[in-house]
């Protein structure tokens, strides 16, 4: 790591990088390397890899229990969990979601020739704004889905009203929002299910996995039959169904990784602190507020480069990735201006102002259990010469 006090010690400008090796967004947080052997170890002397082994079930009882929710149904990633999730609420049509999320969000629905609506967010939380919700649904809307982006909660209330008003089906994308609560309820709890992802680059992974958490014990089964290809016992299909299914290697990785949870908030927690304690000031800089009296799992550090600012949003991004710091601007360009969405909808950015504004200033910063304060304070100094060298 190498000190950046000036404008001439920016590798921007032809100086050798702060980072030798790149610090990356979503670096996995991993546990305890001789349990997760030891697991390793039972699996391969079980000789039950898959289809619903030990390791999957005590996985979902412990993420159901931490989330205070009746169901946990794991899956193989968090797309599948959301396209399951969808089947089995049986949205059709047109179902609105916010353009302002990864694109599985979307996609999840397309894969099912079910057109995604995109409405526009509220600028300061980044969620979807129920106002603009009400505004797009047509007499083909038959769903609601919420993302908890960042891991704040969308607005739950709202958005149920809404859903109960117009007799729309409510779910919502929580692959952020694991270990989160919202009015001191944890997330998992709200709407019809919620869809957890353990993608290597969340708070929480299995590699990659996912899972829909809920309280409703019919859906729940429909779920469970549809991630199996619909199978009940030995040859005999009673639904229509997919494979969807959590392997015990992954669930093995989940048992470790739920017991260092505590450790993983506290480092994200500390890395969130230095930022926001040295990024103070910068001018035109600032960072999305966490609520402290919720929980939250700190996972992704939201910078934002308002219009004040004296150099641009790509012009920072720039000056952090030639330093090997590789920040992203997450998720910018907003689903509707994607390839197979912009095609669909040419015009939609008019329906969007907000999204636009906050796809357009930004930046996700690097944290996680492989930051130390020193490496955050180095990325505030990049950011800080930057911005001030330029004010
Ligand atoms: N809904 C929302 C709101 C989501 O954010 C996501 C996933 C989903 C649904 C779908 O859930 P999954 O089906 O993925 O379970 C990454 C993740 O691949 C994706 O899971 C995640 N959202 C999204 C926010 O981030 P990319 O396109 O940014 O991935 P990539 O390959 O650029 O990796 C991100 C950074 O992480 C890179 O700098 C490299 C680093 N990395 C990555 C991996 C996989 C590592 O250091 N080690 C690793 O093992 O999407």
């Amino acid at each position: 790591m190498k000190p950046i006090n000036a404008q001439a010690d920016l590798a921007i400008n032809g100086a050798t990088p702060a980072f030798e090796q790149p610090l990356h967004v979503g670096r996995p947080n991993i546990g305890n390397r001789e349990a997760f052997l030891k697991y390793a170890e039972e699996i391969f002397d079980r000789r039950w890899l898959s289809n619903n082994g030990p390791m999957v079930q005590e996985f979902e009882k412990k993420v159901a229990e931490y989330h205070g929710v009746k169901h946990c149904i794991s899956m193989c990633n968090g797309t599948v969990a959301l396209e399951i999730a969808i089947r089995a609420l049986g949205m059709a049509g047109e179902v609105i979601v916010p353009s302002y999320t990864f694109i599985a969000t979307a996609h999840a629905l397309s894969w099912q020739a079910i057109t995604p609506v995109f409405a526009d967010i509220d600028p300061v939380t980044h969620c979807l704004d129920p106002e603009a919700v009400r505004h797009m649904i047509t007499p083909r809307t038959t769903g609601i889905i919420g993302v908890h982006l960042w891991g704040r909660a969308a607005p739950v209330d709202a958005l149920q009203q809404i859903a109960d008003e117009h007799g729309l089906k409510l779910m919502y994308d929580a692959a952020h929002a694991f270990g989160c609560s919202h009015g001191g309820k944890m997330i998992g709890n709200f709407g019809s299910c919620e869809v957890l992802s353990f993608h290597a680059t969340k708070f929480f992974n299995t590699f990659e996995g996912g899972a829909v958490v809920t309280n409703d014990d019919e859906l729940a089964e429909t779920m469970r039959l549809m991630r199996n290809f619909g199978f009940s016992g030995f040859d005999n299909v009673i639904h229509m169904g997919t494979n969807g299914k959590m392997i015990e290697v992954a669930a093995a990785m989940g048992l470790v990784n739920l017991d260092a949870i505590d450790s993983v908030i506290e480092a994200n927690r500390r890395n969130y602190q230095a930022y926001r304690d040295g990024l103070y000031g910068v001018p035109g800089i600032s960072l999305l507020a966490f609520d402290d009296a919720e929980r939250n799992n700190y996972q992704y550090v939201v910078m934002e480069v308002g219009a004040d600012c004296p150099v641009t949003r790509d012009r920072i991004i720039e000056a952090l990735h030639a330093e090997n710091i590789l920040a992203r601007k997450y998720f910018w360009p907003g689903c509707h201006n994607m390839k197979p969405y912009r095609e669909l909808y040419p015009h939609a950015g008019m329906l969007l102002p907000n999204t636009q504004l906050v796809a357009d200033r930004v930046v996700v910063l690097p944290t996680g259990t492989t930051m130390s304060t020193e490496m955050v304070k180095a990325v505030v100094s990049v950011i800080r010469v930057t911005v001030e060298g330029n004010a």
